[in-house]
């Protein structure tokens, strides 16, 4: 008899269907994945509780959303013929062109016939007896799975905050992470935005040309560095193309945030002042997340980054005419970069216009929000509209969502109480024949998040055919190999400046998740090297069991 404990208590038949393999989600990772089983002859299906393809670029549709990694590098590799075809508009794609290109991707390489849209995956539950997931979607529906991977993004959970009073306001209510389909037209209305993340930061300037006051709740200021978007011009991209080889190789291999640059060889403080700047300078007009790169230390040693931040508290008050809305812009409570560095269009000159105010909720948090204003430090500033820019249970919050239970019916919210714990972000043991993409552990959101996803689908792909033609029935990582990867993840966070922030790296924005440093930030070069060796040594730190052996123990 299986161990394993169903929570209803009823005993239930086996689905009647059957995949080799269960996806749950089909943004960039769900459909490659998709598309690199469907050649390996697995039989698969993909659920995802959108209306469409597309993952954070179907719900994120907010003002100004666009990714923060240049579009010539946030985009698939792994066909030659795609990215040579398809043409980037500009230096940072807004998120109606990822979503396209989403689409474009799923017909093309035809993935929608095995992608089973508005379907939530609600429970997964691992039966011993037969080494395979019993899965459940929310219309009730069962299938059985070899395997299940999850590709549910690491920013996908939309966070609401807790305050006080706002269900009874009578204005509408956004979310960034959740924003509806239709146009949203904030023309002469007043307007609050909660939150200064890169959210926030995108759509502030978009919402302040529309509305008539814009009112920005900011509870911590975020370092910001100018975007320089511009289009494309057909050169930039036939460059960027005939170079291809090199920069994919180099973003794999060499960067360790899966971002083609030039490779910073000396430290801040190994610079005069003078030259300092000028590095700076050049960064701050080039713009764009490698900003951090112009030193190879900023993340490490605190005077080096400290030296970084000041030069952009610098520029924050050049740019902000009111000196005390330039200092509350400042950010001061944690080293820059140790929260993922902003990018932006105008944010800072936002605060400039006569119709957009700064309220610091730090010193004067909200109290409460009632039918038309929000309440804080005594003053009621009323709006029409909300906007939450509040972000994310990041990285574990989708995966909590699902009732995962693996070996003795010990559910992943059990075992993940105090934290993620995983074998390369890979597996967690006690979960067998369950992979996660770009999960906790491994280097997802520190990095080029389609760099990470091809490198994990391409290694969980890789496994696959090796159990199948090894004739493995389970796979599961080793404890001690777990417990070891979750020491050697801390270790190498806590050699960095990262923790020092209160980020959602660290669960921090979540009251009562555990915080614990969630991404592995020892460079994606390395972790794929580390991937690569532990696939070469026979999956070491992974248990494997023979079918063989599973038959043989049920007839003894
Ligand atoms: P973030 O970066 O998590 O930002 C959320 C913002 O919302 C941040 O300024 C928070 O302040 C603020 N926040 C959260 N809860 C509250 C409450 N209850 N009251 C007031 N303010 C609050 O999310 P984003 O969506 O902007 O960006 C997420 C990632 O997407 C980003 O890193 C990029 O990689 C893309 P806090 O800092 O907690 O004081």
């Amino acid at each position: 008899m299986s161990a394993l404990q169903p929570s209803s208590g009823k005993s239930q038949a086996a689905p009647a269907t059957t995949y080799d393999v269960v996806v749950v989600g089909a943004g960039f990772a769900g459909m490659y994945m998709l598309h690199r089983l469907r050649g390996l002859g697995f039989s698969v299906r993909v659920y995802e509780q959108g209306g469409d393809v597309g993952g954070t670029w179907y719900w994120n549709r907010y003002p100004g959303a666009r990714c923060d990694v240049e579009s010539m590098q946030y985009s698939y590799s792994f066909s030659d013929e795609l990215q040579q075809e398809w043409d980037w508009s500009e230096r940072y794609a807004p998120q109606p062109e990822i979503l396209k290109y989403a689409n474009h991707v799923a017909d093309r390489f035809k993935l929608r016939s095995d992608i089973q849209l508005n379907t939530r995956v609600d429970r997964a539950v691992f039966d011993e007896s037969a080494n395979c997931w019993d899965v459940t979607t929310a219309d009730g529906k069962r299938v059985n799975a070899k395997y299940v991977v999850l590709a549910t993004g690491c920013l996908s959970n939309a966070r609401m905050p807790d305050i006080k009073g706002l269900s009874e306001f009578k204005g509408k209510v956004y979310h960034t992470g959740h924003w509806p389909h239709e146009a949203v037209d904030f023309t002469g209305l007043r307007v609050g935005v909660i939150g200064t993340g890169s959210s926030a930061i995108q759509s502030v300037p978009v919402i302040a040309e529309q509305a008539s006051q814009l009112t920005v709740f900011q509870r911590t200021p975020n370092f910001s560095i100018p975007a320089r978007n511009a289009a494309l011009t057909p050169e930039e991209r036939e460059a960027f193309r005939a170079k291809y080889p090199e920069i994919r190789r180099f973003a794999r291999e060499e960067a360790r945030n899966g971002i083609y640059t030039d490779m910073p060889d000396r430290g801040a403080l190994d610079d005069g002042d003078n030259e300092r700047r000028s590095k700076y300078e050049a960064r701050w007009a080039r713009g764009g997340l490698t900003f951090m790169s112009v030193y190879n230390n900023l993340a490490i040693d605190k005077a080096a980054n400290d030296t970084a931040a000041d030069f952009v508290r610098q520029k924050i008050a050049e740019i902000v005419k009111d000196p005390e809305t330039a200092k509350l812009l400042q950010p001061n409570n944690h080293p820059i970069g140790s929260k993922r560095i902003c990018i932006d269009t105008d944010y800072f000159a936002t605060f400039n216009r006569p119709n957009v105010k700064l309220v610091d909720i730090r010193s004067n948090p909200i109290e409460q929000i009632s039918a038309n204003a929000v309440r804080a430090g005594g003053k009621d500033y009323e709006v029409d509209a909300l906007v939450l820019a509040t972000g994310f249970d990041a990285m574990t919050g989708s995966v909590a969502k699902i009732d995962i239970r693996g070996r003795n019916g010990l559910t992943l919210n059990q075992k993940w109480a105090e934290g993620p714990k995983t074998y390369l972000g890979l597996m967690s043991a006690g979960f067998p024949n369950l992979f996660i993409i770009t999960g906790p552990g491994s280097p997802s959101v520190l990095s080029n998040m389609i760099v990470s996803i091809e490198q994990h689908v391409d290694w969980i792909a890789d496994c696959l055919a090796y159990m199948r033609n090894s004739g493995v029935d389970a796979m599961e990582a080793r404890k001690e190999a777990e417990d070891k990867w979750v020491a050697h993840v801390n270790e190498v966070a806590h050699a960095t400046l990262y923790p020092q922030a209160n980020s959602w790296y660290m669960g921090a924005n979540i009251p009562g998740k555990p915080q614990i440093f969630m991404p592995y930030i020892g460079g994606v070069g390395v972790y794929r090297q580390i991937c690569n060796e532990v696939a070469a040594n026979g999956y070491e730190g992974f248990a494997m069991e023979a079918a063989e052996e599973r038959q043989k123990a049920a007839v003894s």
